[in-house]
């Protein structure tokens, strides 16, 4: 038999009985991690009682790494210019016609001194690749990062596209503790048909540079624009191994005026199941519950799945987008701090303190 062979057999036979789920979630409860086999059989339960022992066991397992605090990142989408056109996005330089953006320094320093005020642990500052903020070697760039460090005390990601090599250590040097960049699919073929004209290696290899320049890392997968189980477990294995502090999912959002407009939505059960299997794979990762998917009705799901931190909180009456849901939820104050505070609260957890972001960022931080 070749290795091939074993490795197909040993799949099928993983996916089969609910006994065999029981043995790898057991495995999984004692943070002993998970095996590709095991990742793809989880990734694969069909069963509804399965399904709910794989999220009650990530919910004990982020309960047991993380008590019962949790993150929250204030968003600021602060340039929704870009020169790519990604098939997903609605921000793809060739959807035209739509209202775009570009917030001064002095706005993106004001935001985010009120997000601080108002109790989050790290301000993401993200844009599209806005020619105008990396126009003379990405100056503009980074002068926002510097200002808005040197405005606030909480952690600040960076989230502004690829970027090359030689200017992650500037960005950290400016003040970013973060820098996020999704590869979206593991997929060679399937990523050519999302991030269209774009360079999979040179994308994969940001997360590297950035490590090497100091910066905690954070790498995501979309789920719903074609992708497999298979494809899945491959994201979360590989997501896992390149050493990405933080890791997520997002279930794709058709959106008006890009190739995919007309691709059927699909519900986040297979979102929420690869953050469950993250938190088992990877038991001290942080896993983001993004509210720019399902705004805050799509909340306690996801905290349900394992999730440690909670993204997309933006402030209303501001004017400032979310990526997926360009609105949802943002005017009508659900995205704000004050809100995401309460909901936590109802649901018997608490926002971690600046103290113990910083604390838990500190034990993970890569070395320059
Ligand atoms: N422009 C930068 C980039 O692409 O890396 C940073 C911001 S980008 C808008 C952030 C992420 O939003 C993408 O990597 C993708 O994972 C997610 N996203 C964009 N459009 C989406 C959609 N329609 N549905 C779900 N997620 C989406
Ligand atoms: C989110 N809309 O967290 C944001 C975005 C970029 N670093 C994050 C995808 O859902
Ligand atoms: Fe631009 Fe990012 Fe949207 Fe791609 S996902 S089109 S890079 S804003």
């Amino acid at each position: 038999m070749t290795t091939e062979n074993t490795t197909r057999d040993v799949i099928t036979r993983a996916v089969r009985p609910s006994e065999d789920t029981e043995g790898i979630l057991s495995k999984a409860s004692e943070c002993r991690g998970l095996d590709r086999n095991e990742i793809e059989a989880l990734v694969s339960l069909k069963d509804g009682r399965d399904i709910e022992r794989l999220f009650e066991t990530a919910q004990e397992v982020r309960d047991r790494m993380f008590g019962n605090r949790i993150s929250v990142y204030g968003f600021v989408y602060f340039s929704t210019h870009c020169r790519n056109s990604c098939a997903f996005c609605y921000y793809r330089q060739t959807n035209t016609g739509l209202p775009r953006y570009r917030k001064t320094r002095e706005e993106v320093v004001s935001l985010s001194c009120d997000l601080e005020d108002a109790g989050v642990n790290l301000v993401d500052l993200t844009m599209g690749e806005d020619p105008v903020m990396y126009a003379d070697g990405y100056a503009g760039l980074i002068d926002m990062i510097s200002s808005v460090n040197e405005a606030v005390d909480v952690a600040i990601m960076a989230s502004p596209g690829a970027l090359p090599p030689e200017v992650f250590p500037r960005i950290r040097e400016a003040g970013a503790d973060w820098y996020a960049c999704y590869q979206e699919t593991h997929n060679r073929e399937l990523f050519q048909r999302m991030r269209l004209d774009q360079d999979y290696d040179f994308r994969l290899s940001q997360k590297a540079w950035a490590r090497s320049a100091g910066l905690l890392t954070e790498e995501g997968m979309l789920t719903g624009i074609g992708d497999t189980a298979k494809d899945r477990a491959d994201s979360i294995l590989e997501m896992g191994e390149l050493g990405c502090q933080q890791i997520r999912a997002m279930t794709f959002v058709p959106q008006c005026g890009t190739p995919m407009q007309d691709r059927r939505p699909t519900d986040s059960l297979s979102e929420r199941m690869a953050m469950a299997v993250m938190r088992l794979a990877y038991p001290d990762r942080l896993i983001p519950a993004s509210l720019d998917v399902e705004g805050t009705d799509g909340l306690a799901s996801r905290i349900d799945a394992g999730a440690n931190i909670i993204t997309s909180i933006v402030p209303p009456h501001l004017n400032l987008a979310g990526v997926a849901q360009h609105d949802l939820d943002i005017d009508n104050g659900h995205r704000s701090v004050q809100h995401i505070i309460e909901m936590l609260d109802g649901m018997g957890r608490k926002v971690s303190t600046n103290n113990e972001y910083k604390s838990m960022i500190e034990a993970r931080r890569p070395k320059a």
